[in-house]
This record gives C-alpha cells, structure tokens and sequence, in this order.
C-alpha cells in the first residue's frame, strides 16, 4: 500500500507535465495564422471584390470577414464560395446599400442545419456538393454589397476553428 501510494506520487509529475505539453503542441498546431486581407472585421474595412476576380481568405471563429461589391440596380450579383480546405462551418450575411439585410443564416454550432434568419425575395443560398455555396443576390438598389463570413464552432472546440475559401464575385 505504502509502495503504490509512493509510486503514484513519483510519476504525478510526468503525468502533468505530459498533459501539459499535449495541450501546448495540439494548441500550436491548431491555432493557425490570419489570411493577408485582414483587418477586414466590418463595413469601413471591407476587402473590395472586383467582378470576376477570386481572392483566397480564411475565416476564423470570432473573426468576421466582410467583402464589398459595387453593382448598379437591376442587375444579379453571385457571390461564389469554394471551400479549399479545413472547417466548413460558415454562415453568411449579405447586406445591401442603406443597411437593408437581405440574407443571413445562422446555426448555434457547426453541424446545426442552416437556419434562415432573413432571406429577401428572390435571394437564395444554394450549396453545392465538392464545391461549397452560392449566393444569388438581385440587386434592387445601386450602390455596396457586402457579404459578411463567420466561423462557427463546435460546443466542445478548444481552439477557434478556421475554414479556407476562395470568394468571387460576378454579375449573372
Ligand atoms: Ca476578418
């Protein structure tokens, strides 16, 4: 008895220290660098989209990125979203000139089905399998669209999940 009780206090030890450097390395692992466009966090400092012109991002939980799109009224603007790696768990806000929200979905965590907050007539979020989505926005009025991307996570993710994608915008 006197022998176990000796030997567990001998390894506690190296059990914490053990435990310790897990959490450190899968941490350094898994904490990954921002993309070249940030700060790009809200409408002031939105990264500007030029139609036809693809840019690679990578959205971080509890990191917005907000992109803009000049487009005249009565014109389509399609917002191309290509997954190109990591966590898929995005949701999405599309703003129009004035303010107007015209889309947003949003799910507590990443594997909750993709709920409809706001979804102005005739826009529409289309996903597409081995690619990742589409979002179809006619345009009522002139002047600054903006797509807004978060990251969601998981309700046991230790570190901030990040997700890699290339963003176009075009007219249809
Ligand atoms: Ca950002």
């Amino acid at each position: 008895m006197i022998y176990k009780l000796n030997l567990f206090q001998f390894a506690r030890p190296f059990f914490l220290f053990g435990f310790c450097a897990i959490l450190i390395i899968s941490g350094c692992k898994k904490t990954l660098p921002e993309d070249a466009l940030e700060p790009n966090d809200n409408f002031q400092l939105a990264t500007e989209l030029i139609a036809g012109k693809a840019l690679s991002g990578r959205a971080k939980q509890e990191n917005i990125d907000v992109f803009s799109f000049k487009c005249e009224a009565m014109r389509e603007i399609v917002f191309s979203l290509q997954s190109i790696g990591l966590e898929d768990c995005a949701e999405f806000t599309v703003t129009g000139p004035g303010g107007d929200i015209l889309y947003q979905d949003e799910g507590s965590f990443c594997d909750s089905p993709r709920e409809l907050a706001m979804c102005a007539e005739g826009v529409k979020l289309e996903e597409i399998k081995d690619f990742g989505y589409k979002i179809y926005v006619p345009a009522k009025k002139s002047g600054k669209y903006f797509l807004s991307i978060s990251e969601r996570g998981r309700p046991d993710n230790i570190y901030p999940f990040s997700w890699d994608y290339k963003i176009k915008a075009e007219f249809k």
